[in-house]
């Protein structure tokens, strides 16, 4: 039975739709995990699920699920999803593209009069990005039961904010337990959001593994003092303390195997004022690296370098671990299935490692699971700049078709 093709024209225009959704009065996106924005994005995929004939489930954390359950088809679901909420100033595609591609998939199978041997299941999770409350991918970590439901809701988040009152707030915070849908197996499309694709002109990356990720906040205090007449011999800055730590992290990044990476993504001193010797300085440290010993070399020997800024700069250093998720492999017999149908739409395909986080490493915890990349121009992300082109879009969306398809009959 040949299965109609996407809808592109109606993926596009929501993938368009979607994007203008939390823009600001300067036209950048921002719709982070539980926000007013994050709301406005919800309601209007619940709707789209609604509109393909899908359950609308939603879980203690906000995990929202759509199922496609016709009569008498029964057994785990094959689950498709990623993620709505972004980064400040964001791109278009980062999550959405999943989501998005999991409706448009269920559509093209009811449209073909398609009837699947298993339920289909369509998740947007919840904080995947975990730049408001951390850790990320926060609500697929719940559903695989990686962090108690209760413990994600009270986390506080970097404006103060607690996210189960936020949920609640928005109405996000739905009946059901989390995990309450154990899928069979997990499928996730998503931009690769690096260069590798592109560069080698591959239309499909099957991704094998992802990397391991650590993050922590380091608070550095030394003493607030006038910029004048403080002598430099008798200062302890913070702020110097910090700027030691940024290169030390790149260099130490740099000498690795060219795959460790090292982010200081957030930096603030305090009193933060011209002519006051900064007394504390808050830094974020984002280490990954796909090998698990060689991320905690990584760490060691950044734990040793903040012994090290102690005794140098006469500063205390305290640290706050915020994620830490050692690397995934993805399920091999997926990864095969989908190498094999790009083979079969005659698409270039290419095993390959996922540099970023994705709801998929949660999911591999309880049920088999696997990604598709599709190439982002420039190897752009997390940036208003993000694009991928719509044929590789098409490509990707077809390929999810494919597998989701194949794992709903075997
Ligand atoms: O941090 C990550 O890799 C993902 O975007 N949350
Ligand atoms: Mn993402
Ligand atoms: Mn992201």
């Amino acid at each position: 039975m040949t299965i109609s093709q996407i809808d592109m024209p109606r993926f596009l225009s929501r993938l368009h739709a979607l994007s203008e959704i939390g823009r600001d009065g300067q036209g950048r996106l921002t719709r982070l995990a539980a926000s007013d924005a994050d709301r406005a994005g919800r309601e209007t995929v619940a709707a789209w699920m609604h509109e393909a004939g899908l359950e609308v489930l939603i879980d203690r954390v906000g995990n929202l699920i759509g199922l496609w359950q016709p009569d008498g088809v029964t057994g785990a679901p094959i689950m498709m999803g990623s993620h709505i909420d972004t980064v400040i100033d964001a791109g278009a595609y980062d999550g959405c593209v999943g989501v998005l591609a999991g409706i448009a998939v269920v559509e093209a199978l009811k449209a073909a009069g398609y009837r699947p041997g298993r339920p289909l299941a369509v998740a947007a999770f919840t904080n995947e990005e975990g730049v408001r409350y951390a850790p990320d991918m926060m609500g697929s970590l719940v559903y695989a039961d990686g962090l108690a439901p209760e413990a994600a809701l009270a986390t506080v988040g970097t404006d103060g904010t607690v996210l189960g009152e936020e949920l609640a707030r928005i109405g996000q915070a739905g009946p059901h337990e989390p995990g309450f849908l154990r899928p069979h197996a997990y499928v996730e499309l998503h931009v690769e959001q690096g260069p590798v694709l592109e560069r080698e002109g591959v239309a499909i990356g099957a991704v094998a593994d992802l990397q391991g990720i650590s993050w922590q906040e380091v608070t550095i205090d030394g003493t607030a003092n006038h910029a004048g007449t403080t002598p430099m011999a008798l200062r302890r800055d913070a702020g110097v303390a910090a700027a030691h730590l940024i290169t030390w992290l790149r260099d130490r990044a740099r000498a690795g195997n060219g795959r460790s990476v090292a982010t200081v993504g957030r930096l603030r001193f305090e009193p933060d004022a011209i002519n006051i010797i900064p007394g504390r300085a808050i830094l974020t440290v984002d280490l990954r690296d796909p090998d698990a010993e060689r991320l905690v070399a990584l760490e060691t020997d950044f734990a040793v370098q903040l012994d090290e800024i102690r005794r140098t700069e006469d500063v205390t250093v305290t640290i706050r671990r915020l994620a830490r998720f050692e690397p995934v492999l993805f399920d091999a017999a997926i990864v095969r299935t989908i190498e094999a149908a790009a083979a079969a739409r005659h698409l270039t395909v290419r095993r390959m490692t996922s540099g970023a986080g994705h709801d998929a490493q949660m999911m591999a915890r309880i049920c088999p699971s696997a990604m598709i990349f599709v190439p982002s121009i420039g190897g752009i992300s997390h940036n208003p700049r993000e694009q991928t082109h719509a044929r590789d879009l098409e490509a990707g969306v077809n390929i999810l078709l494919d597998v989701a398809s194949h794992l709903s009959n075997v």
